[in-house]
């Protein structure tokens, strides 16, 4: 099984609801790592860069707003399979479907407003975890 590295996002949704503490001790829970985590209020460009592939998408405008309306914890997440695990965990983007015992399964009710983002490839991750980290930042 590679080790590998991704981008976990608490959005401004768990920021407001207090949910914080609960989502980062299931991640360690699982037995993940985390490797560089920080508080902030992402900026229009982070952003934009973010969620690129979702320009075109009717919905953008709104996500764009909705990640910069409130602090949101980005964080690198390492761990066996790690990618993989905690797209598993988090559950499908729509709460409303997404499976109890999932995060958002439980704690979302909403397809935009989903507590948490996690990267969808190693590759994605990669680029995710670049504009909000540096190398120096992996404890
Ligand atoms: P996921 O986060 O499950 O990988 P993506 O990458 O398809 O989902 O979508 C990125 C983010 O865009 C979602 N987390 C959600 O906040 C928002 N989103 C996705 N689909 C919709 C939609 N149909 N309407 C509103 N927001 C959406």
């Amino acid at each position: 099984m590679p080790l590998q590295r991704t981008f976990v996002m608490i959005k401004p949704d768990a920021y407001e609801r207090r949910l914080i503490g609960e989502i980062i001790s299931r991640i360690e829970r699982k037995g993940l790592r985390i490797i560089a985590m920080k508080m902030i209020r992402m900026s229009r460009e982070q952003a934009e860069k973010l969620y690129a592939v979702h320009k075109e998408k009717p919905f953008f405008k709104d996500l764009v707003e909705f990640v910069t309306r409130g602090p949101v914890v980005v964080m690198a997440v390492e761990g066996e399979s790690a990618v993989e695990v905690m797209r598993i965990m988090i559950g499908p983007t729509d709460g409303r479907k997404a499976p109890p015992g999932t995060i958002r399964g439980d704690f979302s009710l909403s397809i935009q407003e989903n507590v948490i983002h996690a990267s969808d490839s190693p590759e994605t991750a990669e680029y995710e975890l670049s504009i909000f980290f540096d190398e120096k930042d992996y404890v």
